[in-house]
């Protein structure tokens, strides 16, 4: 084994790597991209004969675009004329690095100003390739319909290019992807028990590098472990914490959908302050779960670890980047992954990616990295949205929008606009009181929370788990045929 750890290449070389040239750097405005970079970046804006740009800075692209990459400005100061001669003056400044090429921002724009160039349709064609490539985990799988741990497999995945082995913690992906005698997974899976799917794989890496010492083996293999919340941030973090402090190379990936889904939705210690779980019950003794969610990822940076990161499945870009940045270290790393679960945060299941974004627009899970010590936010939302807007589409957090409970909601926005203002300090970013006053609405105007109907009215019902069988279908199942528990099989 090479001498470890060693140091990813820097981003403009693994871009320069994987499209065989730099993607240009982060933020740029199209003003300038006309003017000085033409033909380089993503995006190019119509103009007409007499050389006038169509953009009027509506806003409808940055609105549509599903990752957030883009901000326009429109500068009333400078906007003139009337009517058709009416021309506006502004600035559109995106995030190329984020754009997955969905087109939508081209779609929303009634005036076809933004136009693609040759490099977008070059991006698109590897952002879909990519996509094709058949998944390592396949369909099929029994995760419950809108369930983002089967995404974020799957993008974590897609940057191994060589022999994997997986070890998984007892937690919703592993029992639902792994139902004896079927497998969902393509490559080695180990079922590791709930509490030490790190600790099965530092001794598997062991073994591969004995039998590399001895020259018994040549290809190079990678090891990646995938937990639950309950999994790495409670009962596993002991196994975590040894072997990311003995060095392994190893990529643990930590789901967090903010509770123990797979027994029916008890509390962990990564479920937000306030929510309502079997075991944090809403009523007249508890408002939910009491004090606020362990930060694990500051945890795993304690360990010096060479590469640290937390990302969201609603922007592949970040993941892939963040995954192939920490399968490039020989050493261990560690990705915190948000993980929505439509079950326990009583939602519908089509709108976890939605919602993903939003805790990233809230600020309840920022999207940073830590490489070799050296914070970066990976994205700066440019509207930091109250709180409550994430809150009040989640059943579990209905709760909060009764009279008596202001307090917590408070309490939560503080405790976000806190755990967000130390960050910028650690990424050192302009504190947000200086980031644009008039953006963030809360600070403006107090937000009011208005769940949904559907969540308020179950607020008077007894909140049980409703697990995805119905006991019909459990007592039809034939055990004797399908599992071991007949056999005298374990339950894990
Ligand atoms: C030592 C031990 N305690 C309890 C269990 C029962 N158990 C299996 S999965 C699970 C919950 C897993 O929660 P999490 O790791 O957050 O993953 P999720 O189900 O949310 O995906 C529990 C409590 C077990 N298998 N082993
Ligand atoms: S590119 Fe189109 S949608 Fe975007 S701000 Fe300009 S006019 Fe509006
Ligand atoms: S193509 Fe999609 S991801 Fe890229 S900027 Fe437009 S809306 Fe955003
Ligand atoms: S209960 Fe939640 S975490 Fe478990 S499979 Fe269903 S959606 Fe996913």
């Amino acid at each position: 084994m090479s001498s470890r750890p060693k140091t990813p290449p820097p981003a403009d070389e693994q871009q320069a790597m994987m499209y065989g040239h730099p993607i240009p750097e982060n933020r740029f405005a199209v003003r300038d991209l006309v003017h000085k970079l033409p033909g380089v970046g993503l995006f190019d804006l119509r103009r007409t004969e007499s050389g006038a740009h169509t953009c009027t800075f509506c806003g409808a692209c940055q609105k549509k675009c599903p990752v957030g990459c883009i901000d326009v400005r429109r500068d009333p100061s400078r906007s003139h004329g009337k009517g058709k001669e009416r021309h506006f003056a502004g600035t559109i400044t995106i995030d190329e690095r984020r754009c997955m090429t969905c087109n939508h921002c081209m779609e929303a724009c009634r005036f076809d100003a933004l136009v693609p160039t040759e490099l977008y349709h070059e991006h698109r064609r590897r952002v879909q390739a990519l996509a094709h490539e058949t998944p390592k985990l396949s369909a099929g799988h029994g995760l419950c319909s809108g369930c983002s741990a089967s995404i974020i497999v799957n993008q974590v995945l897609s940057q191994v290019d060589s022999h994997y082995v997986v070890s998984g913690a007892t937690g919703c992906l592993e029992v639902s992807t792994t139902r004896y005698p079927y497998t969902a997974w393509k490559g080695s899976y180990i079922h590791t028990n709930f509490e030490n799917a790190a600790a099965t794989l530092s001794g598997v890496e062991t073994a591969f590098r004995a039998l590399y010492k001895r020259g018994r083996l040549k290809d190079k293999v990678k090891f990646i472990a995938f937990g639950g919340d309950g999994g790495t941030y409670d009962i596993g973090l002991q196994a975590l914490s040894g072997a990311m402090e003995r060095g392994h190379q190893m990529l643990y990936v930590c789901y967090d959908n903010g509770a123990y889904m797979n027994t029916g939705f008890q509390r962990s210690s990564a479920t937000p302050h306030g929510a309502w779980t079997t075991t944090s019950p809403v009523g007249d003794e508890l408002p939910g779960k009491l004090g606020h969610s362990k930060n694990l990822t500051e945890i795993m940076v304690a360990h010096r670890l060479p590469y640290v990161a937390q990302s969201s499945p609603h922007d592949p870009q970040d993941l892939i980047h963040k995954a192939s940045k920490a399968l490039a270290v020989d050493g261990p790393t560690f990705l915190n992954v948000l993980s929505a679960c439509p079950r326990g945060w009583r939602t519908d299941n089509d709108e976890g990616i939605e919602l993903s974004r939003l805790a990233t627009d809230t600020c309840y899970w920022p999207l940073f990295e830590v490489n070799q010590g050296k914070y970066r936010l990976t994205y700066r939302p440019r509207h930091k949205r109250p709180l409550g807007e994430w809150l009040e589409r989640q059943g579990r957090f209905a709760h909060l929008a009764l009279p008596g409970n202001e307090r917590m909601l408070g309490q939560l926005q503080a405790w976000v606009d806190e755990e967000w203002d130390l960050l910028l300090r650690k990424c050192d970013e302009i504190p947000e009181s200086r980031w644009d006053e008039a953006s963030s609405r809360h600070k403006a105007e107090p937000f009011v929370m208005r769940p949904r109907r559907a969540h308020l009215e179950s607020l008077g019902e007894p909140l049980t788990a409703s697990m995805t069988y119905t006991a019909l279908e459990w007592d039809d199942f034939d055990w004797g045929r399908h599992s071991g528990f007949a056999d005298g099989g374990f339950e894990d």
